[in-house]
C-alpha cells in the first residue's frame, strides 16, 4: 500500500512534465523584458491578420499607436522603393508614431518577418539600423525569423519608427510581416 501511494504521485508528475503542464507556469523568456508599448500582428508565422488590399498608388503608410495602428489596417507587405504603381498589398515605407510617458533607458523593437531582404529601421529620422535576414533567420521560402533590435534610450515624448527595404539587392525586394512589437524599460 505504501509503495502504491508513492507511485501514483510520481506517475502524475512525470505525466505533467511530459504534457508541458508544469512548464506552462514558467515565464516566457523569449520576449524582451520590459513594458510592452505596442504589438501589431501576432507571432504565428502567418501574415493573414494584416491588410492585403487597398494600397495601390499609396507608397507610404503612417499610423499612430494611440490612434490607428490596428493590425487589420496595417500593410501586409513592405516593398523596396520604388514600388510599382499597381501593387495593392503593401507599401514601400511605413512610419509608426508613438508617445512615451517618460524616459526609457532601453527600447527594443521586435521584428518578426519572412524574406531575404534587409529591413532599414530609422528612429526619429536620424538613428538608422539594419536588420538582415541572417540576423532574423528568415528566407524567401516563407521562413519567418525574429530579431530584437535595441534602439537605445528614448526620452519622454513622441517618436517615429520608419521601416523600409534596403537597396542591397537581397531577395526579391518584398517581404511579409508576421508581427512587430515595441518594448521599453
Ligand atoms: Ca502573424
Amino acid at each position: 500500500m505504501k509503495k502504491y501511494l508513492v507511485f501514483v504521485p510520481a506517475v502524475l508528475l512525470i505525466g505533467a512534465l511530459a504534457t508541458g503542464v508544469l512548464a506552462a507556469a514558467e515565464p516566457d523568456t523569449s520576449r524582451p523584458v520590459g513594458k510592452e508599448l505596442f504589438t501589431i500582428g501576432q507571432e504565428d508565422k502567418s501574415y493573414s491578420e494584416f491588410r492585403s488590399t487597398g494600397f495601390r498608388g499609396q507608397p507610404e503608410y503612417t499610423c499612430r499607436v494611440e490612434a490607428d495602428c490596428a493590425t487589420e489596417a496595417f500593410p501586409r507587405r513592405l516593398y523596396r522603393a520604388p514600388i510599382r504603381p499597381y501593387v495593392g498589398d503593401g507599401v514601400e515605407r511605413i512610419a509608426i508614431s508613438f508617445t512615451l510617458d517618460h524616459d526609457y533607458n532601453e527600447v527594443v523593437l521586435r521584428l518578426a518577418r519572412a524574406g531575404a531582404e534587409t529591413t532599414v529601421v530609422t528612429v526619429d529620422g536620424k538613428r538608422t539600423h539594419l536588420v538582415t535576414n541572417s540576423m532574423l533567420g528568415s528566407n524567401e521560402h516563407w521562413v519567418v525569423g525574429v530579431y530584437d533590435l535595441t534602439l537605445g534610450a528614448l526620452n519622454k515624448g513622441i517618436h517615429t519608427i520608419q521601416l523600409t527595404v534596403a537597396d542591397d539587392g537581397k531577395g526579391n525586394g518584398q517581404y511579409s510581416w508576421d508581427a512587430l512589437a515595441l518594448f521599453a524599460r
